[in-house]
């Protein structure tokens, strides 16, 4: 990683989805010692503490068009947007630390501006490609892919005023299982580039990272990680809110971080889903600064 200095930023997020609990993963992940494990790798760290999420009144209706809570996931992330796009603007790489996935809608609005090609490696078992006419949920962790990508409720895609945040062909999604016919359709109209697991099983993580690393540094000048922790298999991982079984192991998601790591090619990250509720002994959260160090050059491991 070629910038020294990080900044971290929690979203105790809970209300892009149904399960309550995900909201304490910043808490979680600090716990299992995210700044330790940064610092004795040389980072110089700035904790920015959470970003304010405001609850919905009790008994109020949620589900509006089909979309759960939209008001305070939006004003949450516009508070988040603002707070990335200062910590770029400061010089700064920021970590965010979900929350569920709805935050990567405030973190690359506040990111995307900052580059004319922006790469994103979305690390996840869904597609989180979804718009409130396709959603079977109505969940917005299901949906920020497609908000960046200026589809969805304005709300959401117009966050500091601009759209769309990042262009079809700089999008690598790697570990998908688990999408809806409305995000096929999607994939394959805008031609986006996905390693299912399919992918994964027949040529292996370290041909997958390989290719994509290819394929993002000829278009891109940065490059966003997206990583929810249900990418990975929840034999391994399973303090997330939607698992889906046969996934990545933390074996090859360790590798893909140090593959990374080595190219200095992320300029932004977040890791998103931890929920201690539904964790084993705060494993989830040890695993996901596990791979943080890696990302961040921790050799040997
Ligand atoms: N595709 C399903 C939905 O839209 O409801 C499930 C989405 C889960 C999203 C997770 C966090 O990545
Ligand atoms: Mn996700
Ligand atoms: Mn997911
Ligand atoms: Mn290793």
């Amino acid at each position: 990683m070629n910038n020294k200095r990080v900044s971290i930023i929690g979203v105790p997020m809970d209300l892009g989805q149904n399960r309550r609990g995900v909201d304490m993963g910043p808490s979680a992940i600090r716990y299992a010692g995210v700044l330790e494990t940064l610092e004795a790798l040389n980072f110089q760290i700035e904790d920015l503490g959470d970003i304010k999420i405001s609850r919905p009144s009790r008994g109020a209706e949620q589900l509006q068009d089909n979309l759960r809570n939209l008001s305070q996931v939006a004003e949450g992330n516009e508070l988040l947007a603002k707070q990335v796009d200062e910590t770029i603007t400061a010089g700064r790489f920021p970590l965010v630390l979900g929350g569920d996935h709805s935050i990567a809608i405030g973190s690359l609005a506040g990111i995307a501006k900052h580059y004319e090609n922006l790469g994103v490696i979305w690390y996840d078992a869904h597609g989180d490609l979804n718009t409130a006419d396709t959603s079977p949920s109505g969940n917005i962790h299901g949906m920020p892919l497609a908000v960046n990508l200026g589809l969805g409720h304005e709300r959401l895609t117009n966050i500091l005023g601009y759209q769309p945040k990042i262009k079809p062909e700089n999008i690598v999604i790697i570990g998908a299982r688990s999408l809806d016919e409305g995000e096929k359709e999607l994939i394959r109209e805008k031609g986006i580039k996905v390693y299912t697991m399919h992918e994964v099983d027949r040529i292996g993580m370290s041909a997958v990272i390989s290719e994509v690393i290819d394929y993002l540094k000829e278009r891109t000048d940065g490059v966003h990680l997206s990583l929810d922790l249900d990418g990975l298999d929840p034999g391994d991982a399973p303090g997330v809110g939607t698992p889906v079984i046969g996934g990545l192991s933390y074996r090859e998601s360790h590798l893909a971080m140090e593959m990374l790591a080595e190219t200095d090619m992320i300029t932004s990250a977040e890791f998103v889903e931890v929920n201690p509720i539904l964790d084993e002994k705060n494993k989830t959260a040890v695993i996901a600064v596990g791979l943080m160090g890696s990302l961040f050059g921790e050799k040997l491991k």
